[in-house]
């Protein structure tokens, strides 16, 4: 198959008219890869998205065929999904003040446009959720769009499904989530259009690799929160005195094994059903 694109910790293959997204087992924490694979980490992050698209369907159409019709040596980790026109938008929703967002309002008062009220600090639950989209940079980081920005890149109709599509799946997503232990504190989701104009849920959603999940029981407003899934790994590599920047420490095999584990804890606790390791 054909290699259509590769990021830090997915590919994507083409296979006639149909894309094959496969997940790997690779980590990257403070962007950069580890050298060392989280086992399971692919199927697991695989199988929440289908879990997610199954729960959302009635909110939007999704890009997926099959997360079983996929070549063998992929299998778990793997979906067939449908070619779209992606749009050029990262859209964000965010129901929790934490990462850029909470850089941006820092300093103006405001994420992507939306003014939010004074007084808020880090892990504050916003008011509402805020629909924050960014650019789909290349290489180096996204930028803030405010909403007439994403109107003039996507038109003024798109931009509105693109606005109320996102902030329904994480209202949904976020309150399904919390009732299960999860705080959903933003997520980054993926349109694109199908020929006859169809808006369609693409990419991965509602993954630990896509959001910041935080344990419910533990959050606290007014500081830093705890990531669900990598803050064991991350605090372990800073612990090495590792600088953030390549090449990242070889990770110890009970470092792994945690971190594993709190992946499988998360797809269980989402799904209510033990992941199959
Ligand atoms: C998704 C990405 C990945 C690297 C393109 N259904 C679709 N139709 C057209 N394009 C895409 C999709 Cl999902 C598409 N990406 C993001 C995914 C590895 C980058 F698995 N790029």
């Amino acid at each position: 198959m054909e290699l259509v694109h590769s990021g830090k910790v997915r590919e994507l293959y083409a296979d006639g008219v149909d894309l094959i997204m496969v997940a790997s087992d690779r980590i990257s924490v403070y962007d950069v890869v580890l050298p060392t694979p989280v086992p399971g980490k692919g199927r697991v992050l695989t199988q929440l998205s289908l879990w997610w698209f199954g729960q959302l369907g009635d909110v939007v159409p999704n890009h997926v065929i099959s997360g079983t019709d996929v070549p063998a040596k992929w299998a778990g980790r793997a979906i067939r999904c449908r070619r779209l026109q992606m749009l050029p938008v990262e859209c964000i929703a965010r129901g929790y003040l934490a990462g850029l967002g909470l850089a941006s309002y820092r300093e103006t008062g405001a994420i992507s446009g939306v003014p939010l009220p004074p007084g808020l600090g880090e892990g504050d639950r916003l008011p509402e959720p805020v629909f924050t989209p960014t650019t789909k940079a290349a290489a180096g980081h996204d930028e803030p769009l405010t909403f007439d920005e994403v109107a003039g890149l996507v038109g003024g109709p798109v931009a509105a499904e693109l606005r109320s599509a996102t902030l329904e799946v994480y209202r949904r997503g976020a309150s399904l989530a919390a009732d299960r232990g999860v705080l959903i504190a933003d997520t980054k989701l993926e349109f694109g259009l199908l020929a006859d104009g169809t808006l369609m849920l693409a990419d991965e959603v509602l993954t630990p690799d896509s959001s910041r999940f935080w344990p419910a029981d533990s959050w606290k407003p007014g500081g830093p929160n705890f990531s669900f899934d990598k803050q064991y790994v991350r605090n372990w590599a800073l612990s090495t005195g590792w600088d953030k920047k390549e090449p990242a420490p070889v990770v110890p095999d009970e470092v792994i094994e945690v971190t594993r584990n709190r992946y499988f804890d998360v797809y269980q606790r989402l799904t209510g059903t033990p992941f199959p390791a």
